[in-house]
């Protein structure tokens, strides 16, 4: 007799099983709280699309979400994501990528979609480093940190993105870490269920072309670091910007109603049909 599988492991492309991940990333960690935060939502599959770029991230929904995903280029996912909520509105479209897909090559898509506020929910998951393709700097690499690109040390100050991202206009924005999974995955229900942009920044780890290189061999090294690192979004306003320096400021950022594209476009192109309808009408 087999085994009986997981309830939840319906919802993952169990025949590609294990994944692909390295150990100790934390892609597999932002998957089971995401597979987590549907499940409780009781969110139908069959009515999501999830879309990624290029990246070790970007494989979270493409292939191992059962769900239909689209597997774009590197830096397009909400390029793509909004082409799919334009034409079907009813869907929940859901962008898992990485931060130098999302804040990196595609970090012109992520403002105008924050600023337009396109109904979209997207979760960046910042390892702070390019992991696919070998530990290159990325936008989110803190400052001092060795990386293939950056052999001396990093001189460019990292991308604050789901600050940025909220200063743009988007209805709700957050950033957790993959130590904080209850909170993520409440922060994923309310992106997923919140009309507008939503943008989770997940601070993730990846040991073997981040940690690495900084001297935290292991994802339980890299884990540990990042909750030691991480404050609260009203303890860290009390803070000096020199306090701040290399700590991770976790929280909701904002949480606030704004109109929002998709449905302003529909409206619009209504209104248009129906007077061109009148005028030839007449
Ligand atoms: C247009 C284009 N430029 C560059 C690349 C090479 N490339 C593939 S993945 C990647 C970076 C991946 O980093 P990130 O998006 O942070 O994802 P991670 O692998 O760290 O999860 C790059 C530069 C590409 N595939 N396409």
């Amino acid at each position: 007799m087999t085994e009986p599988r997981h309830r939840l492991m319906g919802y993952v492309r169990e025949e590609i099983m294990p994944h692909r991940f390295c150990a100790g990333c934390g892609c597999g960690t932002v998957l089971n709280v995401f597979v987590n935060a549907v499940d409780e939502l009781a969110m139908d599959p069959t009515r999501m699309v999830c879309v990624s770029g290029i990246g070790c991230s970007a494989w979270i929904p493409s292939p191992y979400f059962r769900s239909d995903t689209l597997h774009t280029t590197h830096g397009r996912p909400i390029a793509y994501a909004t082409g799919v909520k334009i034409m079907r509105p009813d869907l929940n479209v859901v962008v898992i990528a990485g931060d130098g897909d999302i804040a990196g090559i595609g970090g012109n898509h992520l403002i105008h979609a924050a600023r337009r506020n396109i109904d979209l929910s997207v979760l960046m998951v910042n390892n702070m480093i390019y992991g696919m393709t070998g530990g290159q700097v990325a936008p989110t690499t803190p400052l001092g940190v060795k990386t293939s690109t950056t052999p001396h040390r990093n001189i460019e100050p990292p991308f604050k993105v789901a600050e940025v991202v909220a200063a743009a206009g988007a209805s709700y924005v957050a950033r957790w870490t993959t130590y904080h999974v209850f909170q993520l995955k409440k922060a994923m229900q309310r992106a997923m269920t919140k009309k507008g942009f939503s943008f989770i920044e997940i601070v993730s780890q990846c040991p073997e072309n981040y940690g690495r290189r900084i001297g935290l061999k292991t994802g339980a090294e890299l884990l540990r670091k990042i909750k030691e690192q991480s404050v609260r979004v009203k303890k860290a306003q009390e803070m000096s910007e020199e306090e701040l320096q290399h700590k991770i400021v976790v929280g909701e950022l904002c949480d606030l109603d704004r109109p929002e594209f998709v449905t302003q476009l529909h409206e619009v192109t209504k209104e248009q049909v129906e007077s061109f309808s009148l005028e030839n009408a007449s």
